[in-house]
């Protein structure tokens, strides 16, 4: 299992992960999978569409999301949890920026932690380091709850690259293997559309850091921003296209709600980049 993941992170060709939100305000499925049934349903489609793994939330990380409890937020992915490793092996992130939880999440049967606060509440590096598992470290300027009211960047690639930087130093001093960090943009949390689009045309800069690359903008509001304003459910052909840009730029795990679509765009470009 351990090298499942490991395997995934050595391949040339980017892994799919889907999502999977158990929150009642998820921002563009409102909250659809809440429910333990239809939210197995969703990732055995998932995983039959074609995705590598399955990242699981229990707290909204949308702009202004309420924050919630360690309790609340076991009891949503827990059972979800357990329940998708009775029936399947494949690889499970667990989506949190509690310690609580990331430990809670492993014993449970999940193989790796993204967390969208790198790794920055007390005690979250030590657990990790002890946990020894994978885990993606993502930029974000602010909160959840504040970050979209005044980003402000000198230069946004060279200021989301040294924070990067900082924490994948902090992680690796406390024992996490280098090959165990993932570093991620964090695409929409604290940018404007130019700093969102900067980030993406420099993404081959982040491999400089050394460590592998995760890329998350399935659905998001700079997708509906470049085209006139598209409501979320009108975004697919917008993350494609920027999934396949990312693929193209060696990116190795691509964040999506829409697996098939991605899946076939990935499958494409790895094709062409395999010719001779
Ligand atoms: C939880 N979550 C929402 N968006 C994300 C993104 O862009 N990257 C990562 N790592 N996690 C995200």
């Amino acid at each position: 299992m351990k090298n499942m993941i490991l395997n995934l992170l050595q391949s040339p060709k980017p892994s799919i992960m889907g999502i999977l939100n158990v929150t009642p305000d998820s921002f563009s499925d409102g909250g659809l999978f809440i429910k333990k049934e239809s939210a197995i349903k969703h990732v055995l489609q998932m995983i039959a569409d074609g995705a590598d793994i399955i990242d699981i939330g229990g707290e909204s990380t949308r702009p202004g999301a309420r924050e919630v409890s360690v309790n609340e937020e076991l009891q949503r992915v827990i059972p979800i949890i357990e329940m998708i490793r009775e029936n399947s092996d494949i690889v499970i992130s667990i989506d949190t920026s509690k310690p609580v939880v990331m430990h809670e999440a492993i014993k449970a049967g999940a193989n790796m932690v993204n967390d969208v606060n790198a790794l920055r509440a007390d005690d979250a590096v030590a657990t990790v380091a002890k946990l020894d598992v994978p885990v993606c470290l993502m930029h974000m300027q602010g909160t959840p709850g504040t970050m979209q009211l005044t980003p402000k960047y000198g230069d946004v690639v060279t200021e989301v690259s040294s924070f990067l930087a900082e924490r994948v130093s902090v992680c690796r001093n406390a024992g996490i293997k280098q090959e165990n960090i993932i570093i991620d943009p964090g695409f929409g949390f604290g940018k404007t559309l130019e700093h969102n689009l900067r980030l993406f045309k420099h993404l081959d800069e982040f491999f400089n850091l050394g460590c592998h690359l995760l890329v998350g903008v399935s659905r998001k509001s700079m997708i509906g921003a470049v085209l006139d304003n598209a409501p979320a459910d009108e975004r697919l052909y917008g993350s494609i296209a920027l999934a396949t840009l990312a693929a193209w730029k060696n990116t190795n795990i691509i964040r999506v709600h829409d697996v098939k679509a991605t899946a076939d765009a990935v499958n494409l470009c790895q094709a062409v980049k395999n010719a001779q």
